[in-house]
């Protein structure tokens, strides 16, 4: 399609600083002038990036606002410091905020391309793993939302998270070169790039004053370029910043080497400089102690803090009295924890102040989140590495250890093994800095991410330092924003919402209780049931086309999507399917309903078993898919790839959410409020943010199984999964089926890593010993399934309830009790 342009329709009516015409002219002018295209067309990769950018253009001005505003109000400030940020799309994120909604798709109308179509041509913004990296999108969208004045930081990397292909039912990972086409959202801002040191050694030297001083000198110095992306608030003129670090090399470094005659590995190390934003790490324990990856946590940590100490100085000189009261940097677990060390650094080295100053500055602004009660998940440095790449930083941990250590043998004397116990080094032949131990050692608040967590830490992992520093230890449990989770995702939810309850949800979930009343009128339920079928249908339309297998949509949709993990139980999912499949196949299908089971997610590249499990759910997928007899009551698919965006189709088609893990292993998960708040119900363990969300929508509106985390330690004493497996027939078929070679296809063996694992006694996982009670909630599902009336009831009444797991009321919490912060706003 192509239309002419008249040259005077590009010129804007508006004769402000800002020259904006009519949504439909910007999106024209961009694709000629800034896109360069010989005439307009309905390109729709190109119409997505004229609408980006003319978007981005709407934004600019109250992004510079809410700069001044925040500037002017000269109040504290939060800096949250990530090594992810799983922003996923922005433009349809964008254009609700700024209400350009209809605008937007009547401009694109105009060009004769669809609006559903553009928004697809974006690529996700895969910086991040899983829920650590997406509760940082979500946080940084609630603070917008809130005008809170807290900026991200965090890097740009090259390559997201890698691209999961499935080829013979096997994971193959592909590169995410997601910036190959330009990223239309982001600001270079070459004008704020900031030295990086690395190795070089220290030396002590003398001050005019005589004073002694250390110096880092003979350093690898690594530029970092900042790229700010803009986080709109909803409906509100604040714009708040995320900032991306890219690493280049440095002009002087190139010099250098020029002058020694080798120019051409002058050039070559600028590639070597750029290798730290290059990629993300999966989240892998075998990528454990890669010294790239504490080159990218420094990286990050330093040009932040650089960043944020020079406005400090333009602002007020070298008095840094008020610093710590004017700042607060949120560590997202430990991966940023160099930021304790190199403030201190900082403070000492670039601004001379003495150890006891600057001490008391760090601990007053600095807080730590934990995410994990997996012990072996807690990051360790070896001393010998850190201390090569930073010698000057290994220093001052060597310090504050030494002075924590005394203030502990003072504190409690009668604790002579204590002080091995805490010790921010761990000895041995090898020694290794405790990460964790350094965080809480040098923050004033750390907090878990949900109820449970934070009490397992205070009793478990993090015991000796709740006695030494009663109170620090606190609870914000986690939640997601209910307008990329419900308005965006769900639109047709969020027209019968609005069309019931008025809009006020949007930006106060706590508004969604004015549903509670609706659970009991039949005329609503018809139409929630009705809305459900929609989103099933564009479920069953984007697995169709990403698996070739056909979901019914009068099926029941059950749908557990998350990082493959041993402790998140997939096994166990899949282990039920098989179940449900030897029933069908012995003809014992009384009570039972059509069912569609979804399972996705990535397995970390190195993690074998994980690897495993992905493997065997396609092959049992791949033999019941084919079998006329499950035809009419069962299919399973394994979901390629999945991400943010699939999880915005996912999750408004789902009707059955498996929260499965091991009591007392998923500190919180967040898919599960994704998935309540769009009407699923749970069935899930008494694990992480599970039990708020069963507390919330009441215990009869929850499908609960399994041990407790009490009952979980307790079972691993004496645990026989062999003995629960002979004397329960339904679970011995289940084992049959999988040791006769059943799901194998022509590889003997293949799974008898996974099945001996389950026979193991010192399974850490207790598939076995939660199975039998998995299946029996499971037949309740199904019978509450054939009650269609009891069924919507209980869906509504989870949307109703899930007010509590906004991320609006998670960080109003971090706002109210660890950041002490206000809105800065009109
Ligand atoms: C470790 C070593 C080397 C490279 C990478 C990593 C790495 C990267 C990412 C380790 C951990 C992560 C991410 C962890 C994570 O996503 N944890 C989840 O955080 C959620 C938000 O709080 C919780 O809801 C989940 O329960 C928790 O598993």
């Amino acid at each position: 399609m192509q239309k002419t342009l008249e040259p005077n329709a590009l010129t804007s009516g508006d004769t402000g600083h800002v020259l904006l015409g009519s949504l439909s002219r910007e999106l024209r002018r961009h694709l000629l002038f800034t896109l360069g295209r010989d005439e307009i067309d309905s390109d729709p990769n190109y119409c997505f990036r004229a609408a980006a950018i003319a978007v981005r253009d709407r934004i600019s001005r109250d992004w510079r606002s809410t700069r001044e505003q925040v500037d002017a109000a000269n109040s504290r400030r939060v800096h949250y410091l990530s090594l992810e940020f799983l922003l996923g799309r922005s433009l349809n994120n964008a254009v609700l905020n700024m209400d350009l909604d209809d605008d937007m798709r009547e401009a694109l109308q105009q060009l004769g391309v669809q609006w559903e179509e553009v928004v697809e041509q974006e690529q996700d913004a895969g910086l991040g793993n899983g829920g650590l990296g997406r509760l940082a999108a979500c946080f940084l969208d609630s603070c917008a939302n809130l005008q809170l004045p807290v900026a991200g930081y965090g890097i740009r990397y090259e390559y997201g998270m890698f691209h999961q292909l499935i080829e013979e039912g096997r994971q193959v990972e592909a590169p995410d070169h997601w910036l190959r086409d330009g990223n239309p959202w982001e600001i270079e801002r070459p004008e704020d790039t900031k030295t990086i040191q690395m190795y070089g050694h220290t030396e002590r030297y003398l001050d005019a004053d005589g004073k002694p001083h250390s110096r880092w000198v003979g350093t690898h110095d690594i530029l970092a370029v900042p790229y700010d992306m803009p986080i709109p608030g909803y409906r509100n003129g604040t714009i708040n910043t995320l900032r991306l670090w890219k690493a280049t090399a440095t002009d002087a470094f190139d010099l250098n080497e020029f002058n020694a005659g080798s120019y051409t590995e002058s050039v070559a190390e600028k590639n070597n400089a750029e290798q730290i934003s290059m990629v993300l790490y999966p989240n892998d324990a075998s990528e454990n102690g890669k010294e790239l990856r504490l080159k990218q946590q420094y990286f990050l940590v330093s040009a932040s803090l650089q960043d944020v100490l020079a406005d400090w100085v333009k602002n007020n000189g070298d008095d840094f009295t008020e610093f710590g009261k004017k700042n607060c940097f949120q560590l997202n677990d430990t991966h940023p924890a160099c930021a304790v060390p190199e403030l201190m650094r900082l403070l000492m080295d670039a601004h001379q102040l003495e150890w006891d100053e600057a001490w008391k500055i760090t601990t007053e602004c600095m807080a730590y989140t934990n995410h994990t009660l997996l012990p072996e998940a807690l990051e360790r440095w070896s001393v010998g590495l850190f201390g090569t790449l930073l010698p000057r930083v290994m220093e001052i941990v060597n310090e504050i250890n030494e002075r924590f250590l005394s203030y502990v043998a003072a504190e409690f004397p009668d604790d002579p093994e204590l002080l091995k116990r805490v010790a921010l080094i761990e000895e041995g032949h090898n020694p290794h800095i405790r990460m964790a131990y350094l965080s809480i050692v040098g923050s004033f608040s750390v907090n878990g991410v949900a109820q449970l967590h934070t009490d397992l830490l205070k009793s478990g992992l993090f015991s000796d330092f709740d006695r030494i520093y009663p109170g620090k230890i606190n609870n914000k449990t986690n939640g997601v924003t209910q307008r990329r989770w419900l308005s965006h995702c769900n639109p047709a939810l969020r027209d019968l919402l609005n069309e019931s309850i008025g809009t006020k949800w949007e930006a106060d979930l706590e508004e969604m209780t004015a549903l509670v009343p609706l659970a009991d009128d039949a005329e609503f339920r018809k139409r929630w049931r009705a809305v459900k079928l929609g989103n099933k249908n564009r479920l069953a339309d984007y697995v169709q086309q990403h698996t070739g297998v056909d979901f019914p949509s009068d099926a029941l949709f059950d749908v557990q999507v998350k990082r493959i993990h041993e402790y998140k139980r997939q096994l166990m999912n899949v282990l039920h399917v098989i179940h449900l499949y030897d029933r069908i196949r012995r003809g014992e299908t009384a009570g039972m309903v059509p069912r569609c089971v979804l399972i996705g997610g990535k397995a970390a590249p190195g993690y074998h078993i994980a690897k495993l499990i992905v493997r065997l759910t396609n092959s049992v997928a791949e033999v019941i898919n084919k079998d006329p007899l499950a035809k009419n009551w069962l299919r399973l698919v394994f979901f390629p790839n999945y991400r943010v965006s699939a999880m915005e189709v996912i999750c408004p088609g789902t009707e059955l959410s498996e929260q499965i893990s091991t009591a007392g292993k998923e500190a919180s998960g967040t898919g599960n409020m994704k998935f309540m708040m769009n009407g699923a119900l749970t069935i899930g363990t008494l694990d992480g943010a599970n039990i708020e969300i069963r507390e919330k929508a009441g215990a009869e509106n929850f499908f609960l199984f399994g041990l407790d985390a009490a009952e979980a330690v307790a079972t691993r004493q004496n645990y026989d999964p062999n003995a629960i497996i002979a004397a329960d027939p339904a679970i011995s078929r289940v084992m049959e089926l999988l040791e006769s070679g059943q799901f194998n296809g022509n590889q003997p063996g293949v799974f008898g890593e996974l099945t001996s694992g389950l026979r193991n006694p010192g399974d850490q996982w207790l598939t076995i010993a939660d199975l039998r009670s998995f299946i029996d909630a499971q037949v309740k599902v199904a019978e509450t399934y054939e009650d269609p009336e009891l069924w919507d009831r209980m869906s509504i009444l989870n949307t109703a309830n899930s007010g509590w797991f906004s991320s609006d009321r998670t960080i109003q919490q971090y706002a109210d009790e660890i950041w002490h912060v206000k809105p800065v706003g009109k």
